[in-house]
């Protein structure tokens, strides 16, 4: 009885303990939780379907009551999460311009590039897990409004039976400075991820040699 119930809240502290990535820091200064970040309706919990909308930037995230903070092209940025991220996966970072204003823009369309991955270490696949990703703003891209969109892709659980788990935000940015490079590859989302994508189906736990981050190739200058 006693092992029972232990067990019982093992399970019930996992399933609410997941993480939230709630904060940015841009011009050298860590704001406060959800003030230039969507704040999403789903508390800590994952986006798992790759057909909804949601893995934009997570359930119920919209650009109403968020702000959007300036920041120079080139420079440093970070997302800092609530807890430090424990789920094995790697870790993206995607930019998209809006059409508008980023508070009005909905991440529809294939405006999706990529600006960051980081997969496991080999030999050994090891994950370098985090509460803070700290990474640039590319040089080259064009002055103007953007989505900028972490995304941790936690496969700890190995498809078929487990189910990889999206773990999402986006910050609203109108991004100064920088130059006329119109980055690439973009892609939608929904429709970047698939669940015949190595880097989605792979087991960790069994001939873990190598991986593939999914999504497009990292956008360089
Ligand atoms: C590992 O490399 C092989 C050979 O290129 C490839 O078929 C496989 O999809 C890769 N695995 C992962 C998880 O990326
Ligand atoms: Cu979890």
């Amino acid at each position: 009885m006693k092992i029972f119930s232990i067990g019982l809240s093992i399970l019930a502290s996992q399933a609410s303990a997941h993480y939230i990535f709630q904060q940015l820091t841009a011009n050298g200064q860590l704001n406060n939780i959800y003030r230039y970040i969507r704040e999403n309706s789903n508390y800590n919990s994952p986006v798992t379907d790759l057909a909804s909308n949601d893995l934009r930037c997570n359930v119920g995230a919209s650009g109403t009551g968020t702000d959007t903070i300036s920041v120079a092209a080139g420079s440093s940025v970070s997302f800092t999460a609530d807890i430090a991220v424990y789920h094995q996966g790697p870790v993206s970072v995607y930019m998209a311009e809006a059409p508008g204003t980023a508070a009005a823009f909905d991440g529809s369309g294939a405006v999706w590039f990529k600006i960051l991955d980081i997969g496991p270490v080999f030999p050994g696949g090891t994950w370098n897990l985090k509460q803070t990703y700290t990474f640039n703003i590319p040089g080259c891209i064009p002055a103007g409004q953007y989505l900028l969109r972490i995304q941790q892709l936690a496969i700890h659980n190995p498809w078929p039976a487990g189910i990889p788990q999206f773990y999402i935000e986006c910050a609203q940015l109108a991004v100064t400075g920088g130059g006329s490079k119109s980055l690439g590859p973009k892609v939608a989302i929904p429709g970047a991820f698939h669940d015949t994508d190595p880097g989605y189906t792979v087991n960790i736990y069994n001939n873990f040699n190598n991986y593939t981050v999914p999504g497009p190739a990292v956008a360089t200058c």
